[in-house]
């Protein structure tokens, strides 16, 4: 049989899970997630080789039709854009909860015309599991998409009827990636997203968005990987934030950040954070550009 390949988008609202699933079928973090809404500011691509079929995952932003910042707007954009180069997409939803953003995107679905499954993502929360089969009916209206696969990113479940109606979809071809890589992304940017996750879990509300990490220093020198990284804030009341009172809180997050990365990096770690600040730079498209996110046009 002939090998198939081919790029499935993986799209929803803030914080229904996009990323953990990524993980989840790629076997390692590739990307940031996170409880708080918006985590996911960059395309990124998983590839999971099963036999001979290669599926390129392509996680995006979370989709916002109320933010009333630029960046949102930029990352909405983003999301739309990538519909335009897969061959389907992964509508992920959240059991039990129907928002704007959702109704937002099944609008663009509809206009885009890839094929569409739809997935019911955090089933382990429902409590009234009996609910599940009336959702899925009503889901399918509202869709007009056959396949609908309830499951689980965080546990895993459900994965494999996932996979196979995924890889269903694909066109015939040549892989596009070596079998053995799980990523477009550099280790570095892999890096980066540890230290953002770390801050995103364990800051306020406020601060993390206003955060940027960039790994500008990586030395092996065999006993231990050394690596230097800035995390850019946006004003510099900011900055004491993510230092914390005698610098507990970047030593929190550094501390958590290094036990992910030895586990990542099957190595020794030494990870040195600097907090620096670049005023305002989520206010304007250049700002956010020079942070290293893809700004459509
Ligand atoms: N209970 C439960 N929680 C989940 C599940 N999947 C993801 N989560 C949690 O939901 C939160 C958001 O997950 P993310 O993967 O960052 O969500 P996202 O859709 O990528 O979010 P954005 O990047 O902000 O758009 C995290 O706290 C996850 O642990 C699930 O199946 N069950
Ligand atoms: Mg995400």
């Amino acid at each position: 049989m002939p090998s198939r390949c081919g790029y499935v988008a993986i799209v929803g609202r803030p914080n229904v899970g996009k990323s953990t699933l990524l993980n989840q079928l790629v076997g390692e973090k590739i990307a940031a997630a996170s409880r708080k809404p918006q985590t996911t500011r960059h395309r990124i691509r998983g590839v999971v080789t099963q036999g001979a079929d290669q599926l390129v995952l392509v996680d995006t932003p979370g989709v916002d039709p109320t933010t009333p910042k630029l960046l949102g707007k930029v990352l909405n954009r983003t999301a739309r854009a990538t519909l335009d180069d897969v061959d389907a997409v992964v509508f992920m939803v959240e059991a039990g909860r129907w928002e704007a953003g959702d109704e937002q995107l099944a609008g663009w679905l509809a206009a885009s015309g890839r094929p569409v499954v739809l997935v019911i993502n955090k089933v382990d929360k429902l409590k009234d599991k009996d609910i599940l089969l009336p959702l899925i009916d009503q889901l399918r209206g509202k869709l007009n998409s056959h396949d609908v696969v309830p499951l689980s990113a965080l546990r895993g479940m459900n994965m494999e009827p996932l996979l196979t109606t995924l890889m269903a979809l694909l066109p015939a071809g040549p892989h596009l990636f070596p079998d053995d890589e799980i990523t477009d992304r550099s280790q570095r940017f892999r890096v980066a997203e540890v230290i953002r996750e770390q801050l995103l879990e364990r800051l306020g509300q406020e601060v993390p968005y206003a955060t940027s990490v960039d790994v500008d220093t990586w030395e092996d020198t065999g006993a231990a990987i050394h690596i230097g990284a800035v995390i850019w804030v946006e004003r510099d009341s900011q900055k004491s934030i993510v230092i914390g009172k005698g610098g507990r809180m970047i030593k929190a997050v550094g501390t958590g950040a290094r036990h992910e990365l030895e586990d990542m990096l099957q190595h020794k770690v030494m990870l040195k954070l600097w907090v620096k600040l670049r005023e305002g730079w989520q206010g304007d498209i250049d700002g956010i550009r020079r942070m290293g996110i893809d700004v459509e046009p």
